[in-house]
């Protein structure tokens, strides 16, 4: 059931794909440019890239690009990540084994065993992003975000204080706005040949705490009983704290073959928010290869390389005997491998607008753990730069 469900979301995406592949090669052809010059190299020394399907990054990076003076982009992101099963470190680790050994932090609280008795099995977090770009000058564009969060979570409950009798399951989620963000993209240095061009970009944002911190849930506890109580870090919203986003971004093209290059941080600007705690900063490195088939595709391959501290302080409303309500399980190191495909509409209708998807997987992870582990990421966006063509 579970995997006959798997193999016709399969086929549902597989015929999606197909659909759009057919869509954007019947609007391209080569005889017949765009109006207004789109998908020609540039002989105006323009520096903004919108016209070729390669003149934005894979649609997992953000802040790759800037735009002209006036110009406006609209952008809806789909992302989807699927954790499941637990890792302390590198080492892969069972229920059972979590259950019977790792300490519970709140022993000697009333009612709380002295191990964890409760274990998340899988998670599902899908984040619906709108976003704008405007381009103040042909050297700034700021960039606005806003996200809309799901999170659902499965666990198992171990029956009682000891032994590894599977008293039952149950789910956990959460929904709504997260963290809002505005940042600013400034050109560094342009340089333009006739076969190429080469940008670097600083980013500056700021991150806003608009995403709650005070989600609750009904879980099945050891001793048979539902409790209504605030959720884990981990379902939470947002981060509470005012966040900075620094970064910079490198991006060289020649002919058909791009590279390109970022560095990102989500740093607290708060020792702690609301609830008494900060999550840790997020260093992000990323290094990408594009190949521009024609000027309406464009395939990628990606790496991402990323660590996060622990969660320091604590919030006190979050007790339970489960690795998430302990802020030392999180955090870590990953490096995600991703393959991507931008298409961008040549003509007609579709002309000007860009969708792009990119998945990944991690080849590696070592978890502050007990903590689940990635399993796969998935992006899909629609990109457009209004009045365009
Ligand atoms: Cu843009």
């Amino acid at each position: 059931m579970y995997f006959s469900n798997r193999l016709s979301r399969l086929r549902t995406t597989t015929s999606a794909v197909a659909v759009c592949l057919f869509v954007f090669s019947g609007a391209a052809t080569a005889d017949s440019p765009a109006p207004g010059g789109l998908n020609v190299t540039y002989k105006d020394g323009e520096i903004h890239a919108a016209p070729r399907a390669d003149g934005h990054g894979p649609i997992g990076v953000m802040g790759d690009h800037r735009h002209h003076t006036g110009e406006l982009m609209l952008s809806y992101r789909y992302m989807r990540m699927w954790m499941e099963g637990n890792r302390i470190g590198e080492n892969n680790v069972s229920p059972e084994t979590i259950v019977t050994t790792v300490p519970n932090r709140f022993f000697g609280t009333p009612g709380q065993p002295p191990t964890l008795r409760v274990v998340p099995k899988d998670m599902s977090m899908d984040m619906h992003m709108f976003g704008a770009m405007y381009g103040i000058s042909d050297r700034v564009t700021i960039m606005g975000m806003l996200p809309y969060v799901e999170k659902k979570m499965d666990h198992i409950t171990f029956q009682g204080g000891v032994g590894t009798t599977r008293l039952g399951t149950f789910r956990t989620s959460t929904d709504g706005i997260g963290d809002v963000s505005l940042s600013a993209l400034i050109g560094l240095y342009d340089e333009k040949t006739p076969d190429g061009e080469t940008h670097v970009n600083l980013l500056l944002g700021i991150s806003a705490p608009t995403g709650s911190i005070t989600e609750r849930g009904t879980v099945l506890a050891p001793n048979n009983t539902r409790p209504n109580l605030r959720l884990p870090y981990a379902m939470q919203l947002g981060s509470g704290t005012w966040d900075l986003l620094p970064g910079v971004t490198a991006t060289k093209r020649v002919g058909n073959f791009s590279l390109g290059g970022q560095y990102r941080a989500w740093l607290r600007l708060e020792d702690e928010n609301d609830e008494g705690y900060s999550l840790g900063d997020i260093h992000q490195g990323t290094v990408w290869a594009q190949y521009q088939w024609a000027p309406w595709v464009a395939t990628s391959v990606r790496l991402a390389g990323r660590t996060q501290d622990t969660i320091s302080g604590i919030d006190p409303n979050i007790i339970a005997p489960v690795q998430t309500a302990d802020p030392d399980n999180y955090g870590g190191e990953r490096l995600d491998l991703l393959v991507g495909v931008n298409l961008i509409g040549q003509r007609g209708a579709i002309c000007g607008h860009r969708l792009a998807a990119e998945a990944g997987a991690p080849i590696y992870q070592d978890l502050n753990g007990p903590q689940m582990k990635t399993e796969w990421t998935f992006t899909i966006g629609w990109q457009k730069t209004i009045g365009d063509c």
